[in-house]
Order: structure tokens, then sequence, then C-alpha cells
């Protein structure tokens, strides 16, 4: 039985050899009306760059479907239809299932066509997490799920989500005199937690668009390998971080260069890391306090020199006593940490 829904074969997306080599064609054009410096604008337009015109998108609720798709006009220039918020997964499951069906039966031409289901963090890493990890065990369809994570629920107005980061200025988490840091949770792990819980998943990834080519090769190597995958693209976001907007391109590469984003792939359960983090790694290049990054945004300007501090030793210790230094977080001793009051 498990022969006769064997995975169809995928387009073979070999790495962009440097920027010169992208296409300048352009899947994700202008006309869209996101917030001026909106990197996870950027991530959808390189990731159909890097896809190719055989692609079909679709979008959960939040910036990227709102923004992208107003009153009947869109950017997208592949088709491209929205699902529900926390149906990512299932979205991409199922459109994988119905063109093999369909091919199948004779109803279409028989050629791999990219699956990419999008979800931002409030859709992917809080309320479709299930849907996501129910897809990821369907590794007999080839469809790549893309979590965009601005840190926050951004479009109804920059609710906490589960991977905003500790302490940050939040509607939900406004700083006061009475209790300066409301948001005392640690952002989720979720592309560590996905390779981990999915074993039969040939490909999970992190990626940061300011790293734009090494970004659309994790793209391409995921639609390459097939199967169900993930990739976890972490995008500065101007308005829900509260900076200038010039600023994105430099504060994705803060986070990856202050050991915040680790850049890594697992590749049929080969744990790779690669670009600046395994520049950091091997000691060639050196990781940046985390100041740099924090107080370049708005959303922790509340910080103090002590809250600096407490950020500052939860990424030394995902470095320095994660059993895999921002992957897998099962050392003992890690939860013996103290935040401040
Ligand atoms: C089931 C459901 N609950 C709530 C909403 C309202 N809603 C629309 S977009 C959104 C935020 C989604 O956040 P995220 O997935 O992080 O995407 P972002 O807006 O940050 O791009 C919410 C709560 C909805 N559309 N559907
Ligand atoms: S709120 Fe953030 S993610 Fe949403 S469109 Fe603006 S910059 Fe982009
Ligand atoms: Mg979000």
């Amino acid at each position: 039985m498990a022969d006769a829904i064997a995975t169809l074969p995928t387009q073979q997306l070999d790495p962009f050899k440097g920027v010169k080599k992208v296409p300048l064609e352009e899947y994700f054009t202008s006309g869209h009306r996101t917030c001026q410096g909106c990197e996870s604008a950027l991530v959808m337009k390189l990731m159909v760059k890097a896809a190719g015109p055989r692609t079909i998108v679709l979008g959960s609720t939040g910036c990227m479907y709102v923004a992208n798709t107003t009153y009947y006009s869109t950017s997208w220039v592949v088709p491209w239809m929205h699902t529900q918020l926390g149906s990512s997964g299932s979205a991409g499951l199922g459109t994988a299932a119905a063109l093999r069906v369909l091919m199948r039966k004779g109803k279409m031409k028989e050629e791999p066509i990219n699956v990419i289901a999008f979800c931002g963090d409030g859709g992917g890493a809080d309320m479709g997490l299930s849907a996501i990890s129910a897809a990821l065990t369907h590794t007999e369809y080839n469809f790549l799920i893309l979590l965009y994570d601005n840190e926050s629920y951004a479009n109804t107005d920059i609710q906490l989500s589960g991977s905003t980061p500790w302490g940050a200025h939040t509607t939900f988490s406004p700083p006061g005199k009475a209790k300066r840091i409301l948001h005392k949770r640690w952002k989720k792990n979720v592309a560590g937690m996905l390779a981990a819980g999915h074993p039969e998943c040939r490909y999970v990834a992190t990626v940061c668009a300011s790293y734009a080519v090494e970004m659309m090769n994790r793209v391409r190597k995921a639609l390459t390998i097939g199967g169900s995958t993930f990739v976890h693209s972490l995008d500065p976001c101007p308005k829900g971080w509260d900076y200038d907007p010039m600023l994105s391109h430099e504060l994705g590469e803060l986070a990856v260069n202050c050991g915040i984003w680790p850049l890594y792939e697992v590749e049929d359960h080969q744990l790779k890391l690669y670009g600046r983090t395994k520049g950091i790694a091997e000691k060639r290049s050196k990781r940046l306090p985390v100041r740099d990054y924090l107080l370049r945004q708005g959303r922790f300007a509340h910080f103090t020199d002590d809250d600096i501090d407490y950020f500052q030793s939860k990424v030394d210790a995902m470095w320095e006593k994660w059993v895999i230094p921002g992957v897998i977080p099962f050392a003992s001793d890690i939860l013996q940490d103290k935040a401040p009051a």
C-alpha cells in the first residue's frame, strides 16, 4: 500500500550560485499594501522567486493575506488562495493531495507543481501548530510550509504571540509603572520542535531574508527534496518592532549575528549550521552582544540593564548549555535561571 502512494517527483531546483544567477522574473509584484520596510513582503517575493512559475501559494489570514489581496486586486502572479488562520498545514496537505488525484485521473497534465502554504507566527507557531504537525507526518505528499515570523499577531495590531521575545512591548504586554515586564515567557523554538518531533520529515530549516540568496536556496532545497517540509523565517516588522523602516535588513543581520536567530537546516536527519551562524559556532566570527539588537527597537525601549543582561544570559545559555546550540534545549540546568522581577 505504501508503494501505491509513493511520493511524486519534484521540480529539481538547483541552488542559485550567487545573486547574479537569480532570475529577474517576479511572481509577487508591486501593488501590495504592506508597511514600508516590511520584511515579510520581501520573504513572499523571494520565496516565490525561488520556487518559480509552476507554483501554487496558499496563505493563512494575517498581514501577508490582508495586505496582499485587497478588493479584487493582488500582487500574486502565481495561483494563490487564502486559507483560514491556523490551517496552513491542512491547506498544504489537501492541495498536494488534490493535485495528485487530478493527475491520476487524467484531469490535469502530470507534472511536478510546487505547493507552498505560508502562515504567520500566530497562525503557525500558535493556532495552526497542530495542523502543521499533522501535515508533517504525511511525507508522501510534496508541499512546503513556510512560517513568516514577525513575532506578533501583527495584522490585528501587534498582539503577543508564542513567538514574541521575552519582555517585548506589544498591545497585550505594555510596560507600566507597577510591572515593567509583562511578557515573561521565552520565544517558542518552533523549527527545533518540528525537526525533533517529526522524524520522517526530510527537511526543516531556519532562514532570514537579510541573507537573501541563502534564504532562497533553502526554499529551493525544501521543494526539491519533497515530501512535507518546513521553513521558518524571522522577519523584522517596522510597525510591531517599532524602528525606522530602513533598518529591516540590518535588524535581520543583527538577529543572526547576536546568536538570537541561529541559521540551520536539518536535512535527512543531519543538522547543519550555515552562513554566519556556522562562522560563530566555529569561532571564525564573534557573536555580537544582544544589546546592539535590542536597543534599536522601540518594543524593548523600557529594558533596564538588568533586563538586557537577563536576555543575554538566555541567549548565552542557548549557545553554551543546550545539547545542540540554538536547536535542542534539553540540558537540565537551563531551567534554573533567575529572571529579573
Ligand atoms: C480563527 C480566527 N481568529 C482570529 C482571527 C483574526 N485575525 C486575523 S489576522 C490575525 C493575526 C494573525 O497573526 P499572524 O499569524 O502572526 O500573522 P501576521 O498578522 O502577524 O502577519 C488575527 C488574530 C481570524 N481571522 N481567524
Ligand atoms: S505590520 Fe509588520 S508584517 Fe504587517 S505589513 Fe506592517 S511591517 Fe509587514
Ligand atoms: Mg505574526
